[in-house]
């Protein structure tokens, strides 16, 4: 993921100062007044929290707002006035006002006024309606493989098997799965765990999606939902990168990547066989990996084998219920798998190329836990089922929960799915142990979450990711318990993506219609073709400042329109220079699919049931 100038970038850095220019007619973001008021502007569940937030950049006095109200549209006021509640400072904020109308439920289009500062918001059931097919349209836009945006086969030459060398053991043809950013690096561990979200999100909330492409992405209904064509995509890559029962790959291409800007269709990279040709294949090996200076800290091949046995144990149950021989085959795989993780345990990293970063993950057991419990659920064998849980009781929190910091990647997936998957399965007093570690994470963010926006997480880079993940752990939680005590949290974390933010912008391309949200991404795709065509990418989101000023190779190409905004310890540029905060992120859109599809889908009493 993500780009930077390398050593040999000089030529990349060409490229971008063209597509800079290229850019230089786009407009801006149009820059806010010092005091804006931040709304979710996708909308509000009827009986969801509803909170405006205030932000002024200025030092205003506490009395400065003390009453709002809500409108129709027709001018009536509907609720209210109601008192507007000072609230702590947050990054540029330097006062804050919470807005609370959360007792306004009736279905409708309003706005919120605070002394003449307004913006307009929706309530309804059906407010989340098809967001999470709009997210699938990011998904096809990033398939390798044959891509239905560009019509044509990408990357048709994947690859060679490399050794720790770098020298070619064999071609294996793994052509297929998804770009993992706006670079075309392809890793196991994102798109299986993207691939598991979204069929948890069809199992679960089955209701929400639509059919209207074809397996291959095309336009046209194939009598399949959308979201499964997806996720089968996704396995059949999976399947190529796990050939046989012994061979376990976790990665397609390196960040030699990054030395081009161009687009998929006519990807310059040259591995040592040609521009353009065969990409090098990585095996998980449990030794360090670096072709070049750099090497990941491999130790095992548990996270990568957990993650692929997951995946395969719910796609032999999801995508298997009408075809025997795919259930069949898959539910062979995830034991295949499932037996590497546990003779092997530690982590597989993803492998540095020229540069130094990489997939930093640590953790294997969260993933270990999971796939034992998609076993379990799969074959009801019991060993499955204490395997999981004596996985989970080795890491009942995700270590970020409560963090001030992390590595790249460090904790991932960046929430554990495995202890709904055994509080599913499991007996009672499991159930209730899954839901207290739950529990036990939600209460770390909380702690600190003690500002006007109600955001408790670390800003490292994809801090959206952690957004998301914080905002699905308590959902489920929620689900789970009944137990609303985490709900404020819960609903400011999916607000903040949507837009109540800071910078007030919603970070997802080209949703909702009609919001802001970021129209200048880091792409080589946006400009030539239009950034319509990423709509539905989630982007990073804000990070540090500190780790916008460390990072390799981030420029800023045009005056930043939220420079008001980026004054505080966290900073956001909807600027195609910026690959830390503005860069589409496929596993954290797939990651989003399941919060959409749970909001969006139509109320029905089956919802979560085994
Ligand atoms: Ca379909
Ligand atoms: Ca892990």
């Amino acid at each position: 993921m993500r780009v930077w100038v390398s050593a040999a970038g000089q030529a990349y850095h060409n490229q971008r100062m063209l597509v800079s220019l290229a850019l230089a007619f786009a407009a801006a973001q149009v820059v806010d007044t010092t005091d804006v008021l931040r709304v979710n502007q996708v909308g509000y569940l009827p009986d969801a929290p509803k909170v405006a937030v205030l932000c002024t950049v200025t030092d205003a006095p506490a009395d400065r707002y003390t009453r709002f109200v809500v409108r129709d549209r027709e001018d009536k006021v509907v609720f209210g006035p109601a008192r507007a509640r000072a609230d702590l400072p947050f990054g540029p904020c330097k006062r804050t006002w919470r807005l609370d109308f959360s007792a306004l439920r009736r279905a409708g289009a309003y706005s919120v006024d605070v002394s003449g500062v307004t913006a307009n918001v929706r309530i309804g059931p059906t407010v989340y309606a098809g967001a999470a097919d709009t997210l699938l349209q990011y998904m096809r836009e990033q398939r390798s493989g044959f891509n239905p945006l560009f019509r044509d086969s990408l990357h048709r030459f994947d690859g060679y098997v490399i050794d720790d060398t770098g020298a070619v053991v064999k071609f294996l043809p793994v052509s297929g799965g998804w770009a993992d950013a706006s670079d075309y690096l392809q890793y196991v561990t994102t798109s299986a765990t993207a691939t598991f979200h979204m069929l948890m999100a069809y199992r679960d909330h089955p209701s929400t999606f639509r059919d209207s492409v074809a397996a291959n992405g095309l336009p046209g209904p194939n009598g399949v939902p959308d979201v499964l064509d997806e996720a089968r995509h996704g396995v059949e890559w999976l399947l190529r990168m796990f050939p046989s029962d012994t061979e376990l790959y976790n990665q397609l291409a390196d960040d030699r990547d990054h030395t081009y800007f161009d687009l998929p269709t006519t990807d310059s990279s040259d591995y040592g066989w040609g521009h353009g040709k065969q990409r090098p294949i990585y095996p998980c090996t449990g030794r360090p990996q670096g072709i070049f200076k750099y090497k990941n800290r491999s130790t095992g091949l548990a996270s990568t084998a957990g993650k692929y046995a997951s995946a395969f144990a719910l796609a032999a149950r999801v995508l298997g219920a009408r075809d025997d021989t795919l259930a069949a085959l898959l539910r062979h795989k995830a034991v295949a798998a499932y037996r590497l993780g546990a003779a092997h345990p530690g982590a597989c990293q993803t492998a540095p190329g020229r540069s130094p970063y990489f997939y930093e993950e640590e953790n294997w057991v969260d993933d270990m836990e999971l796939a034992a419990a998609e076993l379990y659920a799969l074959t009801r064998d019991p060993s499955y089922l204490r395997d999981a849980a004596a996985y989970a009781a080795r890491e009942p929190v995700t270590p970020w929960f409560g963090a001030d910091t992390a590595r790249h990647y460090e904790w991932y997936p960046w929430y554990n799915a495995g202890h709904y998957s055994l509080w599913r399965a499991g007996s009672a007093p499991q159930r209730a142990r899954m839901a207290s570690y739950y529990r036990r994470g939600l209460q770390a963010v909380a702690a600190r979450a003690g500002n006007g926006f109600r955001v408790g997480i670390p800003f490292i880079w994809c801090s959206n990711d952690l957004m998301v993940s914080f905002a699905t752990q308590a959902y489920l939680y929620r689900r789970m318990t009944g137990d609303d005590s985490f709900r404020e949290y819960e609903q400011a974390a999916l607000d903040w993506l949507f837009g109540t933010n800071p910078w007030g912008t919603s970070m997802v391309v080209g949703y909702p219609r009609g919001g802001r949200w970021p129209h200048d991404p880091h792409s080589a795709v946006a400009p030539r073709l239009g950034v319509e065509v990423l709509t539905g990418g989630l982007v990073d989101g804000p990070v540090y400042r500190s780790i916008f000023g460390n990072l390799r190779g981030i420029e800023l190409h045009h005056a930043d329109g939220f420079a008001p905004f980026n004054t505080g310890f966290i900073v956001y540029h909807d600027d195609i220079g910026d690959y830390s905060t503005n860069e589409p992120i496929m596993d954290g859109t797939a990651n989003l699919v399941y919060l959409m599809s749970a909001l969006g889908a139509r109320p029905t009493g089956r919802d979560l049931q085994k």
